[in-house]
């Protein structure tokens, strides 16, 4: 582990990806006196990226340039391949390392290897980052030091990168990270170990990049790969994908239900939040105190729970943290009252599974908005409870041939070519009392530059739309 810390200076490595992951790897392995070679498939304005994103750094020891002709930079005796979370394992770069014996790792991987405090990592296909944000706000509520990142948007580098800037002291800043990873990030992991990991839940989604859901199933497992017994492994009992995956791991299991009864972990008793540790019963708090909707938030909380008590965070500290916590932007965020319709967007519901989520957390009649890039997902999950609660449905985007063969038959559909046009034909079909909720299924990158994007576009949009009319 400590072998790539010591060795990287002087050494020769490629990045590949100039997104987020690639640009603080970069940084990082900069810092540390490697040579770089960042390659991106996209032709970027040099001398602009460099002055924006690598501001006032010596950038003498990097070379950035297209992948394609990067490809030559791999016979200069390459030291290592760093790849960014979305560079699928086919990438022609990634079977040209391979093929030539040089170690290809992520950037998850190649940060985790310069960090000295613990991790805590939390995967799963839906909630890691509202379990992320509310496992920070309770750390941080016990008065804990912490960095908060990974897939929710700011790469593990960037810890790394903040302790080296830590005055002259080289402590780090931070007592320990708390970490969302993805599977695109577990892929290319190989030292990678949380002494606490976290698996909330486990549906079909990314099926547009993995051969098939075992693969992907694969992927998350990884997370407790080079866990030993003294570490943590959070589950969640309810989920039986998770207890099958989690069979042979070395780590302490610690578990969470809203179902039963539960001998060890965090379950509800009687509408109350209770963790039985060490055979103490407490109770921690009512359920009816969660601020957020919809039972999946309510089981994501008790996984931050878990995860606090085992970091021996007081139960005040928690208490207040999940009382002061607000929902993210674009999940299940509630935009605006138009004509007695209330629009929320969740834009964050990237696969079929986070929209069956959406879908339950509302009892009232609504008008789904859903489509984008298809991911393979299965849409005929969603058959029954479209039927119970949906009076319309508005399709658009890449997978709304799928979704009309899958739903076509339950609900009354129509295709929108537009964000503008759906919200459109979805105003027009709610009326007061009712909800419109946008809620794709897919993935963003057909008709935006990501979820973020996408939900900002529909906020507008529903700004927009006149009171009267
Ligand atoms: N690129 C190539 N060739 C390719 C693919 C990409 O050159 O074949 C280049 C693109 O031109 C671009 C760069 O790679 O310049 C983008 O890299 P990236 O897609 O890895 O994106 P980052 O900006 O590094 O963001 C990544 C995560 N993105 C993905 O996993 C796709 C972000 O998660 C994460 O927040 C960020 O690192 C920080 O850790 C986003 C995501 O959609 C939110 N995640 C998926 C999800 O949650 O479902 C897994």
């Amino acid at each position: 582990m400590r072998e790539l810390r010591d060795d990287i200076a002087g050494k020769h490595v490629v990045v590949l990806g100039m997104g987020k992951s690639g640009i603080a790897a970069a940084r990082l392995l900069l810092a540390q006196g490697a040579t770089v070679t960042a390659a991106d498939d996209r032709e970027l304005d040099v001398r602009q990226f460099v002055s924006t994103r690598f501001p006032g750094l010596n950038v003498d020891r990097l070379r950035i340039d297209t992948a394609a002709r990067c490809m030559r930079a791999l016979h200069d005796d390459v030291h290592l391949l760093v790849v960014s979370p979305g560079i699928p394992e086919h990438h022609e770069m990634v079977a040209a390392a391979q093929a030539q014996g040089i170690p290809v790792i992520g950037e998850l991987e190649l940060a985790s290897r310069f960090l000295a405090v613990p991790i805590i990592a939390v995967t799963g296909t839906n909630g890691k980052s509202t379990t992320v944000r509310l496992i920070g706000e309770m750390l941080k509520a016990d008065g804990r030091r912490i960095f908060v990142g990974g897939n929710l948007g700011i790469p593990l580098s960037e810890a790394v990168l903040a302790s080296f800037h830590q005055a002259s002291d080289s402590a780090c800043p931070f007592e320990m990270v708390v970490v969302e990873v993805s599977s695109f990030q577990l892929d290319t992991t190989a030292t990678f170990h949380p002494v606490v990991a976290v698996l909330l839940n486990v549906t079909p989604d990314h099926l547009d990049r993995y051969a098939s859901f075992e693969a992907y199933q694969a992927a998350k497992q990884k997370i407790f790969a080079n866990q030993i017994p003294s570490d943590a492994a959070v589950l969640n009992a309810d989920d039986p994908r998770v207890s099958a995956l989690t069979t042979s791991i070395r780590a302490q299991r610690i578990l969470f239900s809203m179902t039963q009864a539960l001998p060890r972990g965090v379950c509800v008793d009687g509408g109350t939040i209770v963790a039985r540790f060490e055979a103490e019963t407490r109770p921690i708090m009512d359920v009816r105190e969660i601020p957020l909707r919809g039972r999946h938030n309510c089981s994501n909380v008790l996984a931050a729970m878990a995860v606090a008590l085992q970091c021996r965070c007081s139960v005040d500290a928690i208490q207040r943290a999940v009382r002061g916590f607000a929902a993210a932007e674009h999940a299940l965020e509630s935009v605006r009252v138009v004509r007695g319709v209330q629009y929320i967007n969740d834009s964050k519901g990237t696969n079929v599974d986070a929209t069956l989520r959406a879908l339950e957390s509302f009892e009232r009649s609504l008008v789904l908005i859903l489509g984008g890039k298809d991911k393979g997902g299965d849409f005929r999950q969603l058959r029954e409870v479209v039927h119970q609660r949906a009076k319309g449905l508005v399709v658009l985007g890449e997978a709304a041939e799928r979704i009309v063969e899958a739903l076509g038959s339950v609900v009354p559909i129509q295709r929108a070519a537009t964000l503008s046009e759906a919200v459109e034909l979805a105003a027009r079909l709610a009326v007061a009392g009712d909800i419109v909720l946008f809620s794709p299924g897919c993935a963003s990158f057909d008709m935006f530059e990501n979820y973020e994007d996408r939900g900002r576009r529909f906020k507008q949009i529903v700004h927009a739309l006149a009171e009267t009319g």
